[in-house]
């Protein structure tokens, strides 16, 4: 991936100074995996370890606090507790929320300290649109959460912007954080998010096996042609990260 990038940057004696940088073949990976797994913390782990790479995080607390404002009042509504709360009600509405925070999260520029380093920049996402597509809705859908029309209707705009943005948020490579669905329950349950209190393991159940199939057995349909092919890294994560080194293996294979 190619990318412009026009940056201003404050400078003492010229005021803002304006930056033309072309960077060059920014890998970019996502993680990818089950409910409270421990994304974050291997992302805390890699971010610490490799200054040349970005770790972008999921936008969680978008979609805890949508603003609505009429003439006199703004409420927050918190769409991932109203989704957890009535699926039926709320699935495609969040589905639509996450893909398109996840499309501008993913549409930004690496930040300009990724750009002065000498070895090749990565960036690795929380999830991405497509974890969205063929885990979360896919899942919804075969749940019956999103009905068939309201599953034609987002697949549409889904395969429509994705291939609008094209190579802007196409990835590298994937690193799927495999452990069992208790055990995501177990961390789960200990992290205590208050809008996951009435997750079930029946449901981390089911996304675990959306995961196997997409990244595993290879059987989910992907409509999108370089993500068919792409790397994946399979990582064990049923005991709590301690090291990076399998991570950064992968990224220098890329
Ligand atoms: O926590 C992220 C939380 O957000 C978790 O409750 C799953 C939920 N999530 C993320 N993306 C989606 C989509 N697309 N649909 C439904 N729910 C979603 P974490 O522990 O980081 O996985
Ligand atoms: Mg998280």
């Amino acid at each position: 991936m190619n990318r412009l990038i026009l940056d201003t940057v404050k400078n003492d004696e010229y005021g803002n100074v304006l930056f033309l940088f072309i960077l060059r073949d920014v890998v970019s990976c996502i993680m990818s995996s089950q409910i409270a797994v421990g994304k974050s913390t291997l992302a805390k782990l890699l971010q610490s370890a490799c200054p040349d790479l970005e770790v972008v995080a999921e936008p969680v607390s978008k979609w805890q606090n949508i603003e609505t404002k009429t003439s006199k009042v703004t409420t927050v509504s918190n769409l991932l507790q109203m989704m957890y709360e009535d699926p039926q009600r709320w699935s495609y509405t969040f589905q639509t929320h996450s893909c398109m925070s996840r499309l501008r999260t993913q549409l930004q520029p690496p930040p300009a300290r990724l750009l002065s380093s000498e070895a090749t920049p990565v960036q690795v996402y929380e999830r991405s649109v497509y974890s969205d597509r063929y885990i979360f809705a896919l899942n919804m859908f075969e749940l019956g959460y999103i009905n068939s029309t309201e599953w034609a209707v987002y697949q549409d705009w889904h395969s429509f912007l994705v291939q609008q943005f094209g190579q802007r948020v196409e990835l590298e490579g994937i690193i799927y954080l495999r452990a069992p669905p208790k055990i995501c329950m177990q961390r789960l349950e200990h992290r205590g998010r208050a809008e996951e209190k009435g997750v079930k393991l029946d449901y981390l159940d089911k996304l675990h096996v959306q995961h196997e199939r997409w990244l595993v057995e290879k059987s989910t349909e992907i409509h999108f042609e370089k993500l068919k092919n792409i790397p994946v890294l399979q990582l064990d994560a049923s005991e709590e990260f301690q090291s990076d080194s399998d991570v950064k293996d992968f990224f220098n294979s890329l």
